[in-house]
């Protein structure tokens, strides 16, 4: 079978937001699965213990602002002379607020659109020149790109934006043999609420009760099943919602 996980090219990951949530059980399944591994985020504790934790298969713990561009780029020259990715999983984002546009924040909308637009975009831009056919690169999209919800706005065009991308970087990398995959959760029992309400823990609590949200190794799991195909075979998009969850605003809740 011709596969890249068969061409003696070591399996590599870099894992964008690997301090918690989907980053980091993708990190733990990756190992698991046999690949080395390149870690990131801006909580340098966190990452210094996980690299402690999980061992010599991570070459890397990089601590940067994927929203910094000189930082972005400096922190991957660092590593790009002996680990360039196989699998490139850009998936550091947030939500912050659930305000109407009409009271928006504009600090919340900066951070949500320099993070998961344009950070995502700093990351693809300096490791794809690097990248060898049969590599993958998996966008963490989410349902709230493909559906609007009332205090989602910002949030729903930053994922909206990387529905779109995911769909052009395919059509920009064909010809170099990159494969690009959006995987797109809907509501996951992460960090992720606590960080869109700056902290509240009763508020971030109410978005997961009444029903079993994903969990982070749910996501984790549908990102490698992607990453580890059959080269021939690109699974593009993959939409994963908790059972109880129809839409971006249809639960059926206890
Ligand atoms: P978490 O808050 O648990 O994890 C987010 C990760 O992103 C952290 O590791 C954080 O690290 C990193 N991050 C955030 N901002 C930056 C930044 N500026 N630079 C570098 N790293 C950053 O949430 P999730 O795991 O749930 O979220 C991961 C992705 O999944 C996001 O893109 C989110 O939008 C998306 N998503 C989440 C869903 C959910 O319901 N949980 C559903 C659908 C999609 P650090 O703070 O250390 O920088
Ligand atoms: C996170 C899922 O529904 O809170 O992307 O927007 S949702």
């Amino acid at each position: 079978m011709k596969n890249h996980e068969t061409q003696n090219r070591e399996r590599r990951m870099f894992i964008t937001g690997a301090t918690s949530g989907f980053g980091e059980a993708v990190a733990r399944l990756a190992l698991a699965a046999g690949y080395k591994l390149a870690l990131t985020g801006r909580r340098e504790d966190r990452l210094q213990a996980l690299q402690s934790e999980l061992g010599d298969a991570v070459r890397y713990a990089l601590c940067f602002d994927v929203r910094n561009r000189d930082e972005t780029a400096e922190a991957i020259r660092a590593c790009s002379s002996d680990f360039v990715p196989t699998v490139l999983v850009n998936n550091a984002g947030l939500a912050v607020g659930r305000e109407p546009i009409d009271e928006g924040v504009y600090d919340d909308w900066d951070r949500m659109i320099d993070t998961n637009l344009k950070g995502l975009l700093n990351v693809t831009r300096e490791w794809t020149p690097h990248m060898a056919p049969g590599s993958r690169i998996i966008n963490i999209g989410s349902v709230a790109g493909r559906q609007a919800y009332p205090g989602g706005a910002v949030y729903n065009a930053s994922k909206f934006a990387v529905h779109g991308l995911t769909q052009a970087m395919r059509m920009d990398l064909l010809p170099r043999g990159i494969q690009v995959a959006q995987v797109a959760p809907g509501a996951a029992d992460t960090e992720f609420s606590l960080v869109r309400f700056k902290g509240d823990e009763a508020a971030a609590n109410a978005v997961y009760s009444g029903y079993t949200p994903l969990s982070a190794e749910d996501v984790a799991d549908a990102v490698m099943y992607v990453a580890t195909r059959p080269e021939h075979v690109s699974i593009q998009d993959v939409l994963i919602m908790p059972a109880a969850q129809a839409s971006a605003y249809h639960f059926h809740k206890s």
